[in-house]
């Protein structure tokens, strides 16, 4: 096992790593940026480097500044968490040709899964079911892409090979908008992702956004944790998670799952990993893979027992999983909140000094939070400062839990959204589960109408 390990990350994610560290008997270092020097999790460290100024591109993004802190703290391993360089390819890679071991799947698997048209391929080719459309990239010839749209059907939506995440993409209507619509895509994502290829799938017009995280060692043993509804979005930013996704049958997850499992085998997958599926009318879709540990893995972590950090560490150490598919038990649920430092309403960000902080707490409550009374959120990074996760043995009780909590809960001094996660903890619709994609965005939508 690893003596050392660098957390390549800030807030929550860095102290929650730094948690499983600890608790294994590893040493942490963490880096940080100066706007992050007094931050706590910085503090309980047992060491920490400080790489840049504020500004994102010249700290948690600089990688020779990173690299160089592993070399002079004698760490071992790099812990990536999620965002910033977690999916970077070419960080994966130069962590390994420096010495250290990257926590996460080998450079070429990243960059397999970076790139949406190869991801699909593969997972096609390894029996994971995806939404029909173009086989690969587009081609050239306008005819042909006619052709392809005769045979998938209107709407089509075009996604951009380098995007993912909402970024990139276009949905199309009818036979006369298609070749613009293309031209267009092709050209933004030449701009912004580098690569001008795009690729065509059925647009599904009100799916749920349901997703199977997986383990893989590096001895192909692999199994599935189950899965994980985050339908309810704005912007394509998860607002709450839960697990498992109401009303769908245990056997087709089980069904799903292992299809992920074998992929992961058939690719030499190693990490923890979570196929993006769209669900619709009983059926499973895949979107795309990320190679990184999420933010939403807590609610995983509380309906298996399994501490996805503490594995994913393990697993980068060479070590074999220590359960197999019939060892892992799917108990109770869990929901987890997102709490946000923005305007409930506006969602306009809303740093600053927190000048009061009580948490929730009580039976089946976990609060993932690197915030404390006193503590500055920098205007610099995402805006999320919690995670409150209620688990309880229905989904109901899960529900009423995260009702306590949120009631609980108190931070002041800067605006939080935990008054919209309360409006939805009693939102009928939530309560019957089930909602899809576009559940709260229409619901927002429908609100503003009333107030004019
Ligand atoms: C889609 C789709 C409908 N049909 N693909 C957006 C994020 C990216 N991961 C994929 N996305 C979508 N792909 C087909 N064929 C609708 C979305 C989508 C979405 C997906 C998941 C969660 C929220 C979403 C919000 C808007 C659109």
């Amino acid at each position: 096992m690893f003596e050392k390990i660098l957390i390549a990350n800030r807030g929550e994610i860095a102290l929650r790593v730094q948690r499983a560290c600890r608790e294994m008997g590893i040493k942490t270092v963490v880096v940080h940026s100066e706007a992050d020097r007094e931050a706590k999790y910085v503090k309980l460290a047992d060491e920490s480097v400080c790489i840049g100024p504020a500004s994102s591109a010249q700290s948690y993004l600089n990688v020779p500044a990173i690299i160089s802190a592993a070399e002079v703290t004698d760490a071992q391993a790099i812990h990536p968490g999620y965002g910033f360089l977690s999916e970077n390819a070419d960080f994966a890679e130069r962590v390994e040709t420096s010495g250290f071991v990257f926590i996460g799947p080998r450079a070429e698997t990243i960059r397999l899964m970076g790139d949406k048209v190869s991801a699909k391929d593969a997972m096609k080719a390894a029996g994971v079911p995806c939404v029909p459309g173009s086989d690969g990239a587009l081609p050239e010839d306008p005819q042909e892409i006619l052709s392809i749209a005769r045979k998938v059907g209107y709407p089509v939506i075009i996604k951009a090979a380098g995007g993912g995440g909402g970024r990139g993409m276009r949905v199309v209507h009818t036979e006369a908008a298609l070749l613009n619509a293309v031209a267009t895509t092709s050209q933004e994502a030449g701009t912004f992702f580098g690569n001008s290829a795009v690729y065509m799938e059925k647009f599904l017009e009100n799916p749920r956004h349901v997703e199977i995280q997986i383990l893989a060692d590096q001895h192909r043993n692999a199994v599935y944790l189950g899965e994980r509804d985050c339908s309810m979005q704005r912007r394509h930013q998860k607002v709450i998670e839960e697990a498992p996704a109401p009303h769908i049958p245990p056997r087709l997850i089980a069904r799903i799952g292992e299809r992920c499992a074998e992929a992961c085998r058939k690719i030499g997958y190693r990490g923890a990993g979570t196929f993006e599926f769209l669900y619709e009318n009983g059926e499973f879709y895949f979107i795309e893979m990320n190679t990184r540990v999420q933010v939403e893995h807590p609610v995983t972590e509380m309906i298996t027992g399994i501490d996805i950090v503490q594995e994913q560490i393990r697993i980068a150490a060479g070590e074999k999983l220590r359960f197999r598919q019939r060892d892992i038990e799917f108990r109770g649920h869990a929901i987890e909140c997102r709490i946000n430092a923005e305007d409930p309403f506006t969602f306009v960000p809303s740093p600053g000094m927190i000048e009061f902080y009580h948490p929730p707490g009580g039976p089946g409550i976990r609060v993932d939070s690197h915030i404390y009374q006193g503590y500055r959120v920098p205007s610099h990074y995402d805006s999320m400062v919690a995670k409150v996760i209620a688990y309880g043995d229905t989904r109901d009780q899960a529900i009423r839990r995260m009702r306590i909590a949120l009631s609980e809960m108190s931070i002041q001094g800067i605006k939080t959204n935990i008054a919209l996660h309360q409006e939805l903890m009693f939102d009928a619709r939530f309560n019957e589960g089930g909602t899809a994609i576009h559940y709260l965005e229409q619901k927002l939508a429908q609100k503003d109408e009333v107030k004019r």
